[in-house]
């Protein structure tokens, strides 16, 4: 077995981010993206066991309910890269299958070296997996893994979580799209997708009464003020999830309780922010079935299986590149 990170340095991309999304005229924002520091993506993996968010327990009961015939719908040698790690408790359901028929290369790809490490340490007893992590951007990470394999390997890519309906507007289409130029025809993609559920059940998913999903959403103005040297008052602003009829997405604000101003001493800015105006977060499409196989059509490639669970609206679905 081996396990190796490859890492590469990014700069103070967030400082320009920060900055960028803080002065748009209308709808302030900040990328979703910086919602998982240390502190963030621990809350997130608390969010993930909270009752009222079943989406991570709905794919995890599909990939125990049906890794094996996953895998065996594959074609052989293949190689797995993964977009994002997580804690590694799905995947090792899909390469413990896997590892009945061929040792296998995994490839986790992730900017967060913390959640790499994570990842190599829960995954590194199974049998015939070796673990090489990329410290990149997703596709970036792709197209490495993608050059390294030899002639008669396929790739599986896993994009599990529905991380995909974390991209705003046309972004995951054309996410895919790309994702699709760096694969071979006959390649697979699996991609967990969450579905359009009842507003009673969505919104409590996102607003828990613990005020988990509240603290999560606020880390990123603690983030700001830690690395950025930035002076929000946390508690001046309020958790809001707010469901988007038009995008069928459940949106993440941070509204805020007063007029005031936050100065940000690294970019030596400082943003006015009216009573009740809010800071757009985060945005979590919710799919339907057709969405989903027009999806694949539009970005190159053929719905091969779909897998729901029956507790939450939650699909798995496994597409091959065409
Ligand atoms: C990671 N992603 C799929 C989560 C979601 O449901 O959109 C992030 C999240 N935001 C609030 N709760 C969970």
């Amino acid at each position: 077995m081996q396990t190796q990170t490859l890492s590469v340095s990014r700069g103070s991309q967030f400082a320009t981010d920060v900055c960028a999304g803080l002065s748009k005229p209308g709808q302030k924002e900040l990328p979703s993206k910086y919602l998982y520091d240390e502190v963030g993506s621990a809350l997130f993996e608390v969010i993930c066991a909270l009752p009222e968010y079943g989406l991570t327990r709905a794919e995890e009961r599909l990939l125990q309910q049906h890794a094996r015939e996953i895998v065996d719908q594959l074609p052989r040698p293949v190689v797995v890269a993964e977009l994002g790690s997580g804690t590694g408790r799905k995947t090792r359901l899909l390469l413990e299958a896997l590892s009945r028929w061929q040792s296998t290369w995994y490839h986790p790809i992730e900017i967060s070296p913390t959640a790499l490490a994570v990842c190599r340490r829960e995954l590194r007893d199974i049998n015939s997996i070796s673990i090489v992590g990329f410290e990149r951007e997703y596709l970036d990470g792709l197209r490495e893994v993608a050059a390294r394999r030899v002639n008669s390997e396929h790739l599986l890519v896993l994009f599990l979580g529905s991380t995909l309906g974390n991209f705003d507007g046309s972004a995951g289409a054309e996410f895919l799209s790309e994702l699709r130029q760096i694969l071979q025809a006959g390649d697979s993609l699996l991609l967990g997708t969450d579905l359009r559920k009842p507003l009673d059940v969505l919104v409590p998913a996102y607003d828990d009464a613990l005020g988990v999903t509240a603290a999560f959403n606020r880390n990123l103005l603690a983030r700001v003020n830690s690395e950025l040297g930035g002076d929000f008052n946390l508690s001046q602003f309020a958790h809001q999830a707010v469901f988007n009829p038009r995008t069928h997405s459940i949106e993440m604000h941070l509204r805020s309780r007063i007029s005031q101003t936050v100065n940000i001493a690294e970019a030596g800015l400082a943003f006015r922010f009216g009573e009740d105006e809010t800071i757009w977060t985060e945005s979590s499409h919710k799919y339907s079935r057709e969405e989903l196989y027009q999806l694949a059509q539009l970005t190159g490639f053929r719905c091969q299986s779909q897998w729901i669970d029956s507790e939450w609206s939650f699909a798995e679905n496994l597409w091959i590149a065409e």
